[in-house]
């Protein structure tokens, strides 16, 4: 029940909880100009727990004036790449420390697993601010001969690309938080975040922790709120030299017309429909257990969710079994409980969005292997779900469920050719993965799977060093890795005649 959830906390993320959530912007807690304020809502009872600001377009400029000035003035613009990584570093030790505490918030605000939180999300936050500590003091330019052999000596430049927004989902708040201010901060810019309205809280947590690293006022700024409001005022500011946004393929495009107004730089992490492949002379047991984890992993709400399985017939009954019984053993309950595996949706909205697509499978000839609806009287959970018999032209097979749904579309050995160009057929590309034993097809394949990860043997595939982003209409632009510091930077030429 909603109490119980609320009675799990620690007393440290019950005093958070209960704390007024204001906007964070030059350093300070503020209210909305306008006064307004957001209900939160806890997914596993679909209880109001508390409220934040409702941000609009003046707190986005008055964020936004902030973020400038630190970025231009002042000890930010001043500071040595040495002291901008030790800041980093210690806002990670700091994201560490507390990470017991922003894992019960993720999992009250969102609804996940807490040791998914704590294992998943915080950690590998924590570890991303460390590793783009590192690059802090790496952001170099290179002397260039020139080809006409003038007398210049010429060389490139790096610099931070200035003030920079950030529009953040709900999937992994606070990860998603980190995936873009560690770089940004790393190169030096300026920030001001807009949490999605539906998990807002460990934004809120970072900046304090943020305040207590010792960055200085104005560098990182947070403003909560609607998308169509605060969201849309960011992506259109004048003022802000860089958008970076994680969503809905549909709002990327918004994202992406309203930055052409000052045509500030943009990238974007959008949408997947990605597929598995499990060929006949996989690791069975492992191929299962990989699959399993890579639909089911976040209640299937990750952007990398293995959502099609292309499945060798010689094996399917075997792979089909275990992958039923997973989802069967599978606990569901409140994310604050420890022992759950499977919490609900973020939202009634979501829920209710993925309830019509199982049912749009099984209007359009999918067999139901198992789930197939909500569970439980209150929340917005959804049963782990296997539709099998599903083909490329169902709705379910082309469109981002975001839920607990996993497509099966059977393959035989006279369709090993064919499977790769069916995995292909999407508006999508952000992640594949393929399960064989067979060394040569698995690097054949990887090479042509149109996606921006491909696992083997694996799926998901995440690590502060590997550059991650979409091929096609999953996105623009790499994060992590030293990509990440080229969305947020620029580059100079300069030449120096002789
Ligand atoms: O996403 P939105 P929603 C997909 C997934 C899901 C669907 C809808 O398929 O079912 O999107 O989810 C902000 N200008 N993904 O509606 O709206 C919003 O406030 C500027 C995949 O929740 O894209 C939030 O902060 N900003 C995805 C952020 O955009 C706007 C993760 C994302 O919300 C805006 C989430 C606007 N006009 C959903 N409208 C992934 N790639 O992982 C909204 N926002």
């Amino acid at each position: 029940s909603y109490e119980n959830s609320i009675a799990a906390l620690s007393p440290a993320a019950a005093e958070f909880v209960k704390k007024k959530h204001q906007l964070f912007i030059n350093g300070e807690w503020q209210d909305a100009a306008a006064g307004g304020t957001l209900d939160v809502i806890d997914p596993a009872s679909g209880r109001v727990f508390t409220q934040v600001a409702a941000g609009e377009q003046a707190d986005i400029s008055r964020a936004v004036s902030a973020a400038r000035r630190a970025f231009d003035e002042g000890e930010w613009a001043q500071m040595s790449p040495s002291s901008r990584g030790k800041l980093l570093w210690r806002l990670g030790d700091l994201l560490e420390q507390h990470a017991d505490e922003l894992a019960e918030l993720e999992a009250l605000d969102n609804g996940k697993p807490f040791n998914d939180a704590r294992w998943g999300d915080v950690a590998f936050s924590y570890e991303l601010l460390r590793y783009m500590a590192g690059w802090s003091t790496k952001i170099t330019g290179q002397t260039i001969p020139l080809s006409s052999g003038a007398p210049f000596h010429a060389y490139t430049l790096r610099t931070p690309v200035g003030v920079c927004g950030q529009i953040v989902p709900w999937n992994f708040s606070l990860m998603m938080a980190v995936w873009k201010v560690a770089p940004a901060l790393a190169a030096g810019c300026t920030i001001v975040l807009k949490p999605a309205e539906q998990t807002p809280l460990t934004a809120l947590r970072l900046a304090e922790l943020v305040q207590e690293a010792g960055f200085p006022a104005g560098v990182f700024n947070v403003v909560t709120g609607n998308g169509e409001t605060a969201g849309a005022a960011l992506a259109e500011h004048p003022d802000v030299d860089k958008v970076a946004f994680t969503g809905s393929t549909e709002v990327g495009k918004k994202i992406l017309a309203a930055a052409g107004g000052n045509l500030k730089k943009v990238s974007l992490e959008l949408g997947g429909k990605s597929p598995m492949i499990v060929y006949a002379d996989a690791d069975i047991e492992k191929a299962t257990a990989a699959v399993a984890s890579g639909i089911f992993y976040n209640m299937g709400q990750t952007c990398t969710a293995g959502t099609r399985l292309y499945l060798h017939n010689d094996v399917a009954d075997r792979v089909l079994e275990g992958l039923v019984s997973y989802a069967r053993d599978l606990k569901m309950g409140p994310g604050l409980d420890k022992s759950t595996q499977m919490g609900p949706l973020v939202s009634a909205e979501q829920k209710q969005r993925v309830c019509d697509y199982i049912a749009s499978g099984l209007a359009e000839g999918a067999t139901l292997l198992t789930g197939g609806g909500s569970w439980g009287e209150a929340g917005y959970f959804v049963e782990p779900t296997i539709l099998d018999h599903t083909r490329n032209d169902m709705r379910v097979v082309q469109e981002e469920i975001f839920g607990p749904v996993l497509c099966v579309i059977r393959f035989s050995d006279a369709e090993e050719e064919d499977v790769v160009l069916q995995a292909n057929q999407s508006i999508y590309g952000l992640a594949a993965s393929i399960f064989t034993r067979d060394i040569g097809r698995a690097h054949r394949v990887a090479k042509r799977l149109k996606a921006g990860t491909i696992g083997i043997n694996t799926h998901h595939v995440v690590d502060p060093a590997l550059p991650f982003g979409g091929f096609k209409q999953s996105g623009w632009g790499r994060e992590m890795g030293w990509e990440a510091i080229e969305l947020y930077t620029e580059l100079r030429s300069v030449g120096v005649a002789l």
